[in-house]
């Protein structure tokens, strides 16, 4: 099927990379917008809008009513999600699809498939993709000890239905094993309305790596690199970069390999994320995004390829723009996740943006929608902008990097800008010396 109208289900940046995209590629576009963001830039730039509902994100941007009704009353035949919101919401692509409507994602039964934890791995198992040694399937009160014996201590007891790190609970030895258990089940039962875990091997001092892959549902996939996210904060990424700085080629490619043949054997369609856990030169798989990515744009800006392109291709049949051996990898690429925060404590800091001027020049990418006197809503998550800067190598992309930190006005607000001041400076970061761990104990060092 053809796609001539997209209806974009979010708002803020992602809202606005989508728009771009479907303009380049001479497709209508519809914003939907609470009232909370009739001013948005998006809803300025695109064909036409429609105001979804209140403030809440429950009551507009996660209203599938509200959102399908929109693309009836203006006849958009797609919808793009962006990332969050109803971006992995199966029913939500059910929905659709019983009126006729093409989700700009994966089937629904593949975003099942990887919402579930456990799943996810037993699928990662089948399809050769090397995972964390751990339980089988669900850990029950009559399974537990044995399976943490034969794991070996230290183990995390991980939601099945949760992802992100909620819901999870470390066991150093035996003692704490049944507490781990119970207060792990109780947390997903009250966060997910499911108290099913499963339990893994906890590995200590990982990096946090993760392959991007497109596939066409055909049977048709390739794998866009990796991405290095180890630098996070209550897990919320702060700091990506692609290449991983710990990896070499042939360890790229290998498991680049692995992760894009796993999709052609499941006729993946869409955009895809396989997330790893990276420790001692070995990966293991943790979890499969089936979404686009907040920093999808440092894998664009080392492979030249348009990810929301690729998307909406895959989504009308039209199929991948490229196969892997056309894909070629060049230099480096970091992206900082501008938020209206305190760069220290993380306190969100809404208000109105006074001043804005974004940087510029070769190799400097700003996805934002905000702009000098644009009044910050305090109502969704805290993201303003994201910075990504491209070089031909990492030394080159980190002195890019520092001259382009000094040239970004945002006043009026606080954000997390002079926190990648100290970071580009800092020589464990310019060594690509970290891991999953790093920031919050630099946090903590660092504190006043
Ligand atoms: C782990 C782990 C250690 N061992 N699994 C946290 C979020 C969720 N996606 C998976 N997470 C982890 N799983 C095992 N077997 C440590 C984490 C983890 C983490 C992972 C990635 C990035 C930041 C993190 C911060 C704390 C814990």
């Amino acid at each position: 099927m053809t796609i001539s109208k997209i209806l974009i289900a979010n708002r803020g940046e992602i809202a606005l990379r989508v728009l771009r995209a479907c303009k380049e590629l001479g497709i209508a576009t519809v914003a939907v917008h609470s009232t909370a963001d009739a001013d948005a830039m998006h809803v300025r730039l695109a064909d036409e809008s429609v105001c979804i509902g209140p403030p809440p994100s429950r009551d507009s941007y996660l209203n599938i009513h509200q959102i399908v009704a929109a693309c009836e009353i203006t006849g958009a035949d797609a919808v793009h999600p962006g990332y969050g919101f109803l971006s992995e919401n199966a029913k939500f692509a059910d929905i659709l699809d019983a009126h006729g409507i093409t989700f700009i994602g994966p089937t629904a039964e593949h975003i099942r498939l990887m919402g579930d934890k456990i799943t996810a791995k037993l699928t990662a198992v089948e399809l050769g993709i090397p995972v964390v040694p751990g339980s089988d399937g669900e850990v029950t009160a009559e399974n537990l000890m044995a399976t943490a014996r034969r794991i070996g201590f230290p183990v995390l007891i991980k939601a099945t239905a949760g992802g992100g790190g909620r819901g999870m609970k470390v066991a150093k030895t035996e003692d704490e094993l049944e507490d781990a258990f119970n207060t792990a089940r109780s947390e997903a039962a009250a966060a997910f309305g499911n108290p099913a875990v499963y339990m893994e091997k906890y590995l200590g001092h990982p990096r946090h790596i993760e392959f991007q892959v497109v596939g066409d549902g055909e049977g048709n996939a390739v794998h866009l690199g990796e991405r290095d996210c180890s630098l996070q904060r209550r897990h919320q990424k702060v700091w990506e970069e692609a290449n991983s700085p710990a990896l070499n080629v042939e360890q790229r490619m290998k498991i680049g390999q692995i992760c894009a043949d796993a999709m052609k054997k499941m006729k993946y369609r869409g955009a895809g994320t396989i997330e790893f856990l990276y420790e001692n030169g070995e990966f293991y798989f943790i979890e499969m995004n089936t979404r686009l990515q907040v920093e999808h744009p440092i894998t664009e800006a080392i492979t030249g390829i348009d990810l929301v392109h690729e998307q909406i291709r895959v989504a009308s049949g039209a199929g991948l723009s490229v196969t892997q051996d056309e894909i070629v990898f060049s230099g480096h690429a970091i992206e900082c996740r501008i938020n209206a925060e305190d760069p220290r404590t993380f306190v969100p800091s809404p208000g109105t943006i006074t001043h804005f001027h974004a940087p510029g020049g070769l190799g400097v990418r700003v996805d934002s929608g905000a702009y000098a006197g644009y009044k910050i809503p305090p109502y969704y998550d805290s993201l303003i902008g994201k910075l990504i800067v491209h070089g031909r190598t990492r030394v080159e992309c980190m002195m890019r990097l520092r001259r382009v930190l000094d040239e970004f006005v945002v006043d009026g607000i606080k954000t997390t800008l002079p926190l990648f001041q100290d970071l580009v400076a800092n020589q464990d970061i310019a060594n690509g010396d970290y891991d999953i761990h790093w920031l919050e104990d630099y946090l903590a060092r660092t504190s006043a």
